[in-house]
């Protein structure tokens, strides 16, 4: 047998690397530092290709991750892609590659390539969103995701708590509509320096440490917010310090160039939100060694000795000397890593280059659902009446109710029939302090119209719940959760107060489907107190302006004028999967007009279908809302004292509207009357207006017309209310013209 002799030197060398190689930095391998490299460095150099085909004007945009590399792989390393939910910003390239999406993914979005998985060729590049690694999709103004991303954090906690809840179920939106979830899940959310100044920032911070959120907040702070620095940004410079009073957190401070020690810090912070202790802050510092984008040039605003200083920190460089130093790879293993990256880059570019483009036949495509059209026969139903003499669905006797009482029914019936629906908004419950209930000390406030009254007590104090007085918070949660398929039925306690939330209504909500090639939806429900005729509402109760809402793709806009449609169009809103503003007219809440019967647990009244409140042959009257009961009073009156027929036509649901009724209506009359409650100019009614004229013209014997508010605010003292809004009066006189003409 050959005997080998050793060399004790040696053998002690192979001994220290034998136990180098096993040596964990922060509980990281070696392998693992290898692999952070590898995702680092192709990070940065999609960053340097994207910069390139910029210029080569092969791609339209460029904006990059250059400096966040570290902390964007650490933190892809503490969490759990496909379990842990994301929702990162613009600058979590590496994040996203080392959570699972490619470099390929991601110039195909460069292209705007048809095959874009983030978004078909809609959104910009660094517009991340990969439904299978749970990263959800993000959109370009800053902050406005933080507030999903606490939506999304309180969808694992109301599933663990509710199992049945996740599970399928069709005949709505559930069959379109998974499910997944797990007890421990933990949400990230990532945002800029200077995306601390929004206030939906704060707010998210507010409710995460309220309810003990498992939420990774990650500030990546580079310093700057294009050219603003942070310190102008932040009182005081330093975000750290002024959240630090904010109760239930674990905060950490790090060096976000350093992976080893952001790493630390992100499994110290998962460890905390995966107990649920509570939320976790983590602010990491980093460099912009790029400008802000290709569109921005630093040196405007910096000075060399400042980038340079940078540059020393440059998380890419210092990533090469640490492994370099600790043994781990050589220059020739770094090389090798290097240029296969790079030549893999070349590859996927190339492939990229090629990639198909989007067709402009798609563009309307995902905007609403592809697969439940709200407008169809199944949401069609007649009403199920109970006996006059038996109770109906809120206990009480059966016979007319108001649409108050209808809505109220309607929202009990589709809580105890759909255990994914969750209420909240200001005031919306019966008593936050739910001890009182239960000692019966209270009977309960259930809204400020009482619409809620009553829901808590029944589903309890997870399903309904008061919000902080912050609409954004309101509509910013529900998209979060709605996105994960829980149903939110959220209140704005007035229109008037609905703007806060505005960036929310027109930027993400809405567009959630769109923008994600329909990879991800938000359908919930936003039901809105408006209007006016209030006597003593004054300018901030009593406000209209559904024009603005109906101005936007993607969001269902409906304003019964009764309670069988209140009851009706609900229920669709609810049971749909789009995202809907109900629109409910506080003076209609307890009108004697429109009362009806408990239409039962299954009515539904199709969106975009008009109602014919009273046919007529001599003019058309088109309106909705509360406009419909003093049309229908001058409809009244002009027959019985001129002779008159006008036809009378409640549109219901202002998008998608009923044009098929409005145009066989005019085509019969050849007049047409458009009344509205909002202000006259630029009004819902201009839209229809205009709509007749252009498509009805050789059918018309008179000008179009409309009755509508004036231009103005509406006023606190009834005569000058009276004036201000249309009344029957007007609204007769109008029609005594048109039918004149
Ligand atoms: C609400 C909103 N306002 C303005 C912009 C334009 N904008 C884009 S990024 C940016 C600066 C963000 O700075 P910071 O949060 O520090 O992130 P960084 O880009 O430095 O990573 C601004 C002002 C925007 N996208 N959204
Ligand atoms: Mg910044």
């Amino acid at each position: 047998m050959a005997t080998t002799k050793t060399d004790p030197k040696a053998a002690a060398l192979s001994e220290r690397e034998a136990k180098k190689a096993g040596k964990t930095y922060e509980g990281l391998s070696r392998d693992q530092l290898i692999e952070a490299y590898r995702h680092m460095y192709t990070s940065r150099r999609v960053d340097d290709r994207e910069i390139l085909l910029k210029r080569q004007q092969k791609i339209f945009f460029q904006i990059s991750g250059a400096g966040h590399e570290a902390v964007g792989v650490a933190a892809a390393f503490a969490l759990k892609p496909g379990y842990d939910w994301f929702f990162p910003y613009y600058r979590d390239r590496a994040l996203c590659l080392a959570l699972g999406a490619t470099a390929y993914d991601m110039l195909l979005q460069a292209v705007g390539s048809a095959d874009d998985p983030s978004s078909g060729g809609r959104q910009m590049p660094s517009h991340w969103s990969h439904p299978h690694l749970n990263i959800v999709t993000g959109s370009s103004p800053t902050g406005t995701e933080i507030l999903h991303a606490v939506g999304c954090a309180e969808v694992g906690r109301y599933l663990a708590a509710h199992p049945h809840a996740a599970e399928k179920a069709t005949g709505d939106y559930r069959q379109f509509k998974d499910v997944k979830f797990h007890g421990d899940e933990i949400t990230y959310v990532s945002l800029g320096d200077g995306t601390t100044s929004e206030g939906e920032f704060w707010e998210s911070l507010n409710t995460a440490a309220n309810a003990r959120l498992p939420l990774v907040f990650v500030v990546e702070d580079n310093g700057y917010a294009i050219s603003v620095p942070v310190e102008v940004q932040t009182a005081g410079g330093n975000i750290s310090r002024l959240v630090s009073g904010f109760p239930n957190f674990h905060f950490e401070e790090v060096d976000g160039t350093d992976p080893v020690a952001s790493y630390a810090a992100f499994v110290r912070s998962v460890g905390y939100c995966r107990a649920g202790h509570g939320p976790a802050f983590v602010h990491a510092h980093v460099i912009r060694p790029y400008s802000h984008s290709l569109s921005d040039d630093e040196r405007l605003y910096r000075p060399d000795v400042e980038r340079q200083r940078d540059a020393q920190r440059d998380p890419i460089t210092r990533m090469q000397m640490f492994l370099i130093r600790e043994g781990i790879l050589d220059e020739k293993g770094i090389n090798q890593l290097e240029k296969q990256v790079d030549d893999a880059l070349q590859a996927d570019t190339e492939r990229a280059l090629r990639a198909p483009a989007p067709t402009p036949d798609t563009v309307t495509k995902y905007i609403y659902s592809p697969d439940l059209d709200p407008a169809s026969p199944a949401f069609d139903t007649q009403p199920v009446h109970a006996k006059a003499d038996t109770a109906g669905a809120d206990g009480k006797k059966a016979g007319p109710k108001t649409m108050a009482d209808l809505i109220t029914a309607t929202l009990r019936d589709e809580m105890r029939r759909d255990e994914r629906i969750v209420i909240f908004g200001e005031d919306v419950a019966d008593c936050s302090r739910e001890q009182y209930l239960k000692q019966k000390l209270v009977k309960g406030k259930g809204g400020v119209f009482k619409l809620t009254s009553g829901l808590q007590c029944d589903f309890g104090s997870d399903r309904v719940f008061n919000s902080p007085i912050a609409e954004a918070n309101i509509v910013g949660r529900a998209t979060g959760m709605a996105t994960r398929g829980l149903k939110p039925v959220v209140e704005i306690q007035f229109f008037d107060y609905i703007w806060p939330a505005m960036m929310q209504l027109r930027n993400e909500l809405p567009l959630i489907r769109w923008r994600s090639y329909n990879g991800f939806s938000a359908p919930c429900v936003i039901r809105v107190a408006i209007g006016g005729y209030l006597t003593g509402g004054a300018i901030y109760h009593s406000q209209c302006g559904e024009s603005i809402f109906t101005h936007i793709p993607g969001l269902r806009v409906v304003f019964p004028s009764n309670a069988l449609d209140a009851a009706g169009l609900l229920r669709t809103a609810i049971r749909c999967d789009d995202p809907v503003l109900f629109l409910e007219h506080k003076r209609l809440y307890r009108e004697t007009y429109g009362r009806a019967p408990y239409p039962g647990p299954d009515y539904m009244v199709p969106f975009g279908k008009a109602k014919v409140v009273q046919p007529g042959t001599d003019l058309s009257v088109i309106t909705y809302g509360a406009v419909v009961p003093r049309a229908l009073q001058a409809v009244q009156k002009l027959e019985r004292e001129h002779g008159v027929k006008a036809e009378l036509i409640d549109l219901r649901s202002l998008n998608p509207f009923d044009w098929d009724t409005i145009a066989a209506s005019v085509q019969k009359t050849s007049r047409a009357l458009v009344a509205y409650e909002d202000s006259l100019s630029w009004g819902y009614g201009a839209e229809i207006a205009a709509r007749i004229a252009d498509q009805m013209f050789e059918h018309l014997d008179a000008p179009v017309r409309r009755v509508a508010a004036m231009d103005v605010y509406v006023a606190y003292h009834p005569d000058l209310e009276n004036a201000i809004l249309p009344q029957t009066a007007d609204l007769f006189q109008a029609m005594k013209e048109l039918s004149d003409y």
